[in-house]
């Protein structure tokens, strides 16, 4: 292995014109910028997004931009490592806060990337995936696959918001991010899957041959049922971090080919200590509060405040006198597709 690879500048000027005429670069002097040795340097750098600071800047935008001007009314929670504006969180993972007021209506479309919403506050909102009415509680957490129309309605009364996770970054670098746009769509008229079919857990719809199983079949993953689960397993499940995943009931695979997604129970009085993992992430805290030491960096936060976590960050979860209850999207399904997962003991 070489140590110190050889420069650009102890090149030839001549040489170096030569070279940029003829289109072409040497590899040396770069090779370390795009295979660092030991692990990965993140461009990323993990942030704290403040409910409390980001909500009046949401709400005032549903005063400034009629939804028909915006088509999706969001904030975008951009990476400081890559500049406000950024389009992404995480090197994976974009993530915005959206803003549905009542009466309002997102008109329907679809696209490449996926998208998760974790709902934020607010009742009477909705989004339909292929005709399936998914409602939106506080908490829980609904997919739009890639290439299923969607829209969103507003039935209720008060202003409702969510956060969208989607794996956008991937498919814009791979010039593969686009969509399509069509007017609302029609609704079935029958509660979601989540209602129906897989109303609970290990049961679902005896396997005829005839039937053809979707490959997305659950797309709303209430709160209450998640939050039961995280009670039941801190109560009597082993002495580790009390986490569930977010699964496809009919393969028990992650729900989504590119985004994963876990809930976290964090107990008063104990310390989560994950591995260091070559995932990004983003954090959302559905309820409670409490600390992350993230590479060092001290981050406070509460119920409704977001976070992102780069590759490889060393963390430590502490909640404050009551449990803290969070949600986090994260890419372990395509590197582990990719064959690349992988996490280090500390
Ligand atoms: C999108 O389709 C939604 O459907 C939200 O609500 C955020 C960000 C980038 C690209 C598409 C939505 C989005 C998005």
């Amino acid at each position: 292995m070489s140590e110190t690879l050889g420069t650009l500048e102890e090149l030839p000027q001549e040489y170096r014109d030569e070279m940029t005429k003829a289109g072409v670069a040497p590899l040396w002097p770069m090779m370390r910028n795009v295979l660092p040795h030991d692990k990965p340097d993140a461009v990323s750098k993990s942030h704290l997004w403040k409910y409390d600071t980001v909500r009046p800047l949401l709400m005032q935008a549903g005063e400034l931009t009629p939804v028909e001007k915006a088509e999706r009314r969001v904030l975008v929670l951009s990476d400081p490592g890559r500049g406000n504006g950024a389009m992404q969180a995480t090197a994976s993972l974009y993530a915005g806060l959206q803003l549905l007021l009542p009466g309002e209506t997102a008109p329907a479309h679809k696209h490449t990337p996926s998208a998760a919403r974790i709902i934020v506050e607010g009742k009477g909102a909705y989004t339909v995936v292929e005709g399936e009415k998914l409602p939106m509680s506080e908490g829980d957490l609904i997919l739009t696959p890639g290439g299923t129309w969607h829209d969103h309605g507003h039935e209720g009364d008060e202003a409702v918001v969510w956060l969208d996770v989607l794996d956008l970054p991937l498919f814009y670098y791979l010039e593969g991010s686009y969509a399509v746009e069509a007017e609302i769509q029609a609704q079935r008229n029958r509660p979601d899957a989540s209602q129906v079919e897989y109303r609970a857990a290990g049961i679902v719809p005896a396997r005829r041959r005839q039937n053809v199983i979707s490959k997305f079949p659950m797309m709303r993953f209430p709160w209450d049922r998640t939050k039961a689960a995280l009670q039941e397993l801190a109560a009597y499940g082993g002495g580790d971090a009390v986490e569930v995943d977010f699964v496809n009931p009919e393969t028990g695979e992650s729900p989504l080919p590119v985004m994963g997604f876990t809930a976290l129970m964090i107990r008063p009085g104990e310390t989560v200590k994950p591995p260091l993992r070559s995932s990004s992430a983003v954090f959302h805290i559905i309820s409670g509060s409490g600390r992350t030491v993230m590479n060092g960096e001290v981050m406070d936060w509460n119920a409704k405040d977001t976070f992102s976590v780069p590759v490889f960050a060393k963390m430590e979860h502490s909640a404050g006198d009551e449990p803290a209850f969070l949600i986090y999207a994260h890419d372990i399904p395509l590197q582990e597709k990719l064959g690349y997962y992988e996490e280090r003991t500390r």
